[in-house]
């Protein structure tokens, strides 16, 4: 994946955790890289031992640093330079949603070693949606999670998502109900 994904991992456990703490996490990891590139790609496998290294030091299970991490996500990219984009993919949590594998594609004609992820919305009532997601990754649906809660933050909409459909499980692909409701008249 891209530096910026690893560069946000750091950026998080540093303001909540301190620097001391992210380097115990990188030796713990094996990771002897100082500063992360934000437009190199790294290998897949650097990320999940840095997720698996943090959750020994800090006591906290895998899932909940990738649901932490996700909801992390959405802001952070709001503030290193993609503020923009986020916010010309829609007004609204699900026009978002639905707007995702565009905002992808975008990032994807500058950046072209971008592996993204695809979601697609079906079932779209009032207040709620399935969001089907596909991706070649494994191990990273937990921030999937978190990315639709701090997508609720930012759009100060009130988010309730649990998964209906397990890769894990021997599913095509993972599938979650996402139950929204604005809090301002949208
Ligand atoms: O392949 C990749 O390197 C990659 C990196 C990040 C692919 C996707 C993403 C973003 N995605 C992370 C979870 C991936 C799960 C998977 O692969 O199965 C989160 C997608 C997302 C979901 C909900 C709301 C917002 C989301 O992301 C918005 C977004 C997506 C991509 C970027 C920024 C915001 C992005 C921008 C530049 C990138 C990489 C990703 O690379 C750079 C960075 C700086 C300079 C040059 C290239």
């Amino acid at each position: 994946m891209y530096g910026l994904v690893n560069k946000a991992i750091q950026d998080m456990v540093c303001s909540r955790f301190g620097e001391e703490t992210w380097k115990e996490i990188k030796h713990k990891a094996e990771v002897d890289i100082d500063v992360f590139l934000s437009m190199e790609g790294y290998p897949d496998d650097m990320t999940h031992k840095l997720v698996k290294a943090a959750s020994v030091i800090l006591g906290l299970s895998p899932k909940d640093i990738m649901q932490a991490f996700g909801e992390f996500w959405v802001q952070y990219t709001a503030q290193e330079g993609y503020g923009e984009m986020m916010d010309m993919n829609g007004d609204t949590l699900p026009e978002f949603l639905e707007n995702l594998d565009n905002l992808h594609a975008r990032v994807g004609v500058s950046f072209p070693k971008l592996q993204p992820p695809s979601f697609e919305c079906t079932d779209m009532e009032k207040n709620s949606l399935s969001l089907h997601y596909h991706s070649d990754r494994e191990g990273l649906t937990p921030m999937i999670f978190g990315l639709v809660k701090g997508l609720g933050t930012k759009f100060d909409t009130e988010v309730h998502i649990t998964q209906t459909q397990n890769r894990d499980d021997g599913a095509e692909h993972d599938e979650f109900l996402v139950i929204y409701k604005p809090n301002s008249a949208q």
